[in-house]
């Protein structure tokens, strides 16, 4: 596997400067709630490293790069192919930086549209991505920020609701993977 710090010089040319910020704060915070709840640090300090690897693609890119991988792409991602950062995320940690962990790969392409049953790992990166200290969009962010600390179902559960919201403000298409997801965990599981 490629050193941390290789990753993050190869990150630092690929990603625009928010972007990699944005990634320093997931890898940051992922670390930090995985020594809260007695995840293992380095895969949460991967997956956090890796979740948006293959955020600069752009659309067309990101369709032609599933093609290229074999990886299905459903009606919805290719209304929305900005969805596609995750799976094709996970590919490239793979491909690129040689991680063969399979927790690793499921945070990195779960990061988006959340999944039911989702792993320690996979909970701990989707709730870094949206509540590092670099974002500052979300009304909820305080809330999500100290709930992180004390109970990470309910911070889930929390971040899903708004997401929802959100999507449905937007009037945007809501992933069939985001809806699963939000109804697995509203039912306080
Ligand atoms: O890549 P990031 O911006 O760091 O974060 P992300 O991978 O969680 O992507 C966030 C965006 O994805 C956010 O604007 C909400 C959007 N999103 C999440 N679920 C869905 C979705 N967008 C659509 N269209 N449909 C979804 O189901
Ligand atoms: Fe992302
Ligand atoms: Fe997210
Ligand atoms: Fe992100």
């Amino acid at each position: 596997m490629m050193s941390i710090q290789k990753i993050k010089e190869d990150l630092k040319k690929k990603l625009s400067s928010k972007r990699y910020e944005h990634t320093m704060g997931v890898e940051y915070t992922s670390t930090c709630l995985a020594m809260r709840y007695g995840a293992d640090i380095e895969k949460a300090r991967l997956a956090g490293l890796l979740h948006d690897c293959a955020k600069y693609l752009s659309s067309e890119e990101k369709l032609s790069e599933c093609e290229r991988y074999g990886i299905p792409v459903s009606a919805y991602e290719r209304k929305n192919p900005e969805l596609l950062h995750a799976k094709l995320g996970a590919c490239f940690a793979n491909e690129l930086y040689g991680v063969t962990d399979p927790e690793i790969l499921s945070a990195i392409i779960w990061h988006t549209t959340g999944c039911p049953e989702m792993s320690l790992l996979d909970k701990i990166v989707f709730i870094a991505d949206y509540m590092e200290a670099n974002r500052n969009q979300a009304e909820d962010l305080p809330e999500v920020r100290a709930l992180a600390f004390k109970d990470l179902d309910a911070c889930l559960r929390l971040i899903l609701e708004d997401t929802i919201a959100y999507l449905a403000k937007k009037k945007s298409v809501t992933d069939p993977m985001t809806q699963k997801t939000f109804d697995y965990y509203k039912e306080n599981k």
